[in-house]
């Protein structure tokens, strides 16, 4: 396994085959590099959906997905992600934000992976921005201001930028599976510290500070989204930030906990060359190398199941 830092986080791997049968010490050690670096991309690997629906069970328990449409029917852990012409308006750039995936569920993300089946010739890069660095950096009284608060979440929750996409969900579409679980979560307003220790590296960071935050516990909502516009301005700042393209066969993975990431938008088209196609897994909880650590979120008493009955 070869190693090359991108930037000031972030790390590229190659030399490594994640097709077979992944001893313990190995997958430890990928899954150290990971959250050490904050996302990875592992150049190559062209996994077969079985293949890779089994390594994404090792960084933990993938999680259902609030938008049943876009669930692969032989391997529904698999969502796929495409920029084909015929997706609902509303779907299109979905992704084309700054988020942390599933801030909005009691029990977020930890790990999210794609897989490239296609990518266009230009564009189609994921955006990052590291929120440990940027926290790192930030000074010791806003450290100190911000020590201990709560961010309450939903799905579809936060403010965007001018240049973030709006998502529109079919939350309201009665007929549709993802329509109906996209309600339930809508209606769930989680609550989240606003730094987080990571279970793994041990270090601090800011914690979903952007997609879904709707205000912070114990203030109004003007000054809670004042703060977090603070602070998602700090964490945006190109020092903090790199870009990267998952090519055909690469697959690419980051760690909820410790960064933000948005999607670029990109055309929508059937053409040779323009077509962008990935399978995503996310995962929760923790990787079974790591069983032994602190999680860094615990569903609360009395909350059921997400899952559809
Ligand atoms: O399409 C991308 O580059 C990122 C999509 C995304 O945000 C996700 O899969 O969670
Ligand atoms: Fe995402």
């Amino acid at each position: 396994m070869k190693t090359k830092q991108l930037g000031s986080f972030g790390v590229e791997i190659t030399d490594l085959d994640l097709s077979g049968d992944l001893d313990r010490t190995t997958m430890k050690e990928i899954v150290e590099v990971v959250a050490k670096n904050g996302v990875a991309v592992f150049r190559n690997q062209h996994l077969d959906k079985p293949a890779y629906a089994r390594f994404g069970r090792l960084w933990g328990e993938p999680i259902d997905f609030f938008f049943t449409p876009d669930l692969d029917p032989e391997f529904p852990h698999l969502i796929r992600i495409s920029n084909s012409p015929d997706l609902d308006p509303g779907r299109r750039d979905g992704a084309a934000f700054w988020h942390t995936d599933g801030s909005y569920e009691y029990l977020p993300a930890a790990f999210t992976m794609l897989l490239a089946l296609e990518a266009p010739d230009v564009g189609g890069e994921t955006r990052f921005a590291d929120l440990v660095g940027a926290y790192e950096a930030l000074p010791p009284e806003t450290k100190a201001r911000i020590d201990g608060l709560t961010v309450k979440h939903m799905l579809v929750g936060g403010k965007r930028g001018a240049d973030e996409v709006k998502v529109k969900l079919d939350a309201d579409d009665k007929e549709r599976d993802g329509g109906i679980r996209a309600r339930k979560r809508a209606a769930e307003q989680p609550e989240h510290p606003i730094v987080l220790t990571h279970p793994i590296t041990g270090k601090k960071g800011l914690y979903a500070i952007s997609g879904s935050p709707i205000g912070m516990v114990g203030m109004s909502e003007e000054e809670g989204l004042a703060l977090l516009d603070e602070l998602k301005r700090h964490a945006l700042q190109p020092q903090f930030r790199i870009e990267i393209k998952a090519g055909a066969g690469d697959i690419l993975i980051w760690d909820n906990l410790a960064t933000l990431h948005s999607a670029t938008p990109l055309e929508y088209s059937h053409e040779d060359g323009k077509r962008r196609v990935l399978l995503r897994i996310s995962t929760n909880g923790l990787p079974p190398t790591h069983a032994d650590r602190r999680p860094a979120f615990v569903k609360p008493e009395g909350v059921t199941s997400l899952k559809l009955a």
